[in-house]
Formats: structure tokens, sequence, C-alpha cells
């Protein structure tokens, strides 16, 4: 009789990750930044607990920043973006630097929030970032956890847009994506009635993965990193970029055409053409192995 216990799942651990703390490292202010070596995985997590984890332009910019150290630490497989505390994952923009023209704490020439350039980051990051949500997702926080490849959520998580109520919105995957996920009708309730979710009723409409107690968010989120650390990292690369690129069009194509020209640089073939340049010979393309 076939059984899924084959498969090893079980196995694996779900105790909390050895976390080395790199926040002060980095001077992050509005995030911590952490690192389990022995699990390769980041952990980001924004830590305005005052504000419920909203986000003004510093935090914006320092997740750009946390993500790109993640990105290109070669020992890092996979990517945890979260909240400090259990109240809230994130309220979304911080409504108090919300000037006449954008979001303005004093730290951008212009009042601007770079959130969609974080949205673009987070689906080109080669890497699969994984939302932990305990408590609120709301508003640009609900996007944020929408924009992670996964979603484990506590048994206190609340989600939900509300733009309409306090006069903002999100056109970009805010609104395309969230269609893709929960589908065209539900995606225009989210908005329309701008009305707040259940972690149950989030599972689901499909906004998330997987529903646990607050007390095992954290192993839960741990042991899903690990079985993703087994598996092929360039798999995985590809694997996102073809299901972003139904959505991401030409920049979704894109993100592809880089994954095979990274892969194809590795080839013998590829080598050979560089070979015979630097050799300046005429390249034998058909006479290395991956030609045949
Ligand atoms: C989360 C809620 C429901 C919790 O309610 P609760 O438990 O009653 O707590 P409160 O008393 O309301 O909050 C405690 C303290 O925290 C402050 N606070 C909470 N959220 C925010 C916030 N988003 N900004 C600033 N402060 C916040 C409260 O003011 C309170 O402070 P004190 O103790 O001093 O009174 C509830 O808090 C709630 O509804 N929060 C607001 C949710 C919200 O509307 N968020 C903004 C939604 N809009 C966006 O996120 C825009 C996103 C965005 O910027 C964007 C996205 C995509 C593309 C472009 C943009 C762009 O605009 O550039």
């Amino acid at each position: 009789q076939p059984t899924t216990a084959s498969d090893n799942y079980h196995l694996i651990s779900d105790t909390p990750g050895q976390w080395v703390d790199h926040t002060a490292k980095y001077g992050f202010q509005d995030i911590t930044y952490k690192l389990s070596p022995e699990d390769g995985t980041a952990r980001i997590a924004i830590n305005r607990p005052e504000v419920h984890n909203a986000f003004r332009p510093i935090t914006v910019n320092e997740l750009r920043k946390a993500m790109d150290l993640a990105q290109d630490d070669p020992t890092v497989g996979a990517i945890i973006l979260t909240g400090e505390g259990t109240y809230a994952f994130c309220s979304g923009g911080d409504q108090a630097v919300r000037g006449e023209g954008g979001y303005d704490d004093g730290s951008e020439p212009v009042p601007r929030l770079r959130v969609l350039d974080l949205h673009v980051q987070m689906r080109r990051c080669p890497k699969p970032i994984i939302a932990a949500v305990a408590g609120y997702a709301i508003g640009g926080g609900h996007i944020l956890h929408m924009v992670a490849d996964l979603t484990i959520a506590a048994d206190n998580a609340v989600f939900g847009q509300t733009g309409p109520r306090v006069g903002s919105f999100d056109a970009g995957y805010g609104s395309s994506h969230m269609a893709r996920i929960v589908g065209q009708k539900k995606a225009r309730e989210i908005w329309f009635l701008s009305r707040f979710y259940s972690a149950q009723e989030a599972l689901d409409m499909g906004l998330v993965n997987k529903v646990v107690p607050l007390a095992q968010l954290e192993g839960e989120t741990m042991k899903w990193c690990r079985r993703i650390m087994e598996n092929s990292p360039t798999a995985i690369s590809c694997l996102k970029a073809a299901l972003n690129a139904d959505e991401d069009g030409q920049a979704g194509s894109m993100q592809l055409a880089g994954n095979a020209t990274r892969l194809f640089y590795l080839s013998e073939e590829g080598k050979e053409g560089r070979d015979a340049f630097l050799a300046k010979r005429p390249a034998r393309f058909r006479a290395v192995p991956t030609s045949k």
C-alpha cells in the first residue's frame, strides 16, 4: 500500500531557527535581519510594533537592502519575511508620514515609498520567500505576504485591504496578482468592501498555504524552509521564474532567460564559444558533448 510517509517530510525538524542577529551590522533601524546558517535561511522582519509594523520609506528601503543581502548570500537558500511580535505582520503604509504628495519621512529627496520596487525585487529574487504571518496583515502589509512565494499563517492572523477606506490603492500586484490567487470576484470583494478575513477564510480562498497555532508559526515556517533547502536551488529558481512569467509578460520571460543563459554558460557548448574566441579559432560547437 503506497503511503505519504515515504517522502520523509514528517521527519523534517520543526524546531525554531538558531538565529544570528546581523541587524546592527547593517545599521537597520526599522527591521531586523537574522541568519540561521545551519538551515541556510535568512529572516527579515519589520520591527515597528508601536504602529503594528506599518512601513515608512526608511522601512521599505531597509527591506530592499535586506532582500539584496539575502539574495547575494550564497549560504542562504530561503528567505522568511515576517513581523516582530505576534500582534501584527504589517499594517501597511504608515499613515502618520503620509504627506501631501506621498509618504515622507525625510529620508528621501522627494516624498515616495518604493514599495512597488520592493514587490518587483521579491518577484525577481531567485530564492523562495516565505511570509510568516502572525496577527494583522493589512493594506500594503497584506500585499507583501501575497507577493511572497508562500505564506504560513498563525491562527490569529487577520487579512484585508483598507485602501478604499483610507484613500489609497495598489493597482500593481496588489490587484492583478490577488485576482490570480483568489479569482476576480473575490478580489473585487476584498478591495471594494475592504473587510477583514480570518486565517481560516484566507486558507479557504487560497491566500495562504497553511494555518498553524500561533506557537508553531516559527517552527512550521522553518520546516518548510528546511524542506526547500533539500531540493535543487536551480530547479526552484527556474520554477519561480516560470510561475511568474505568465503574469509578468516580457519581464517574466527575461527572468527565465537569465536562468537559461546562466545554465548555458556552464555548458561545454557555451564554454567552447568563449574558448574559441579567446584562442582566435573557429568554434567547434558540434564537437562538444552538450551539442549532441
Ligand atoms: C491593524 C488595525 C486593524 C489594528 O487595530 P487596533 O488593534 O485597534 O490598533 P490601533 O489602535 O488602530 O493601532 C495601534 C497604534 O498603531 C497605529 N497604527 C496602526 N496601523 C498604522 C498605520 N498603517 N500607519 C500608522 N499608524 C498605524 C495606530 O494609529 C495606533 O497608534 P496610537 O497608539 O498612537 O493611537 C488598525 O491599526 C488599522 O486599521 N491600521 C491601519 C491599516 C491601514 O489602513 N493601512 C494603510 C493601508 N494603505 C496602505 O498600506 C498603502 C500601501 C501603499 O502605500 C502602496 C501600496 C502599493 C502601491 C503604492 C502604495 C503607495 O501608496 O505608495
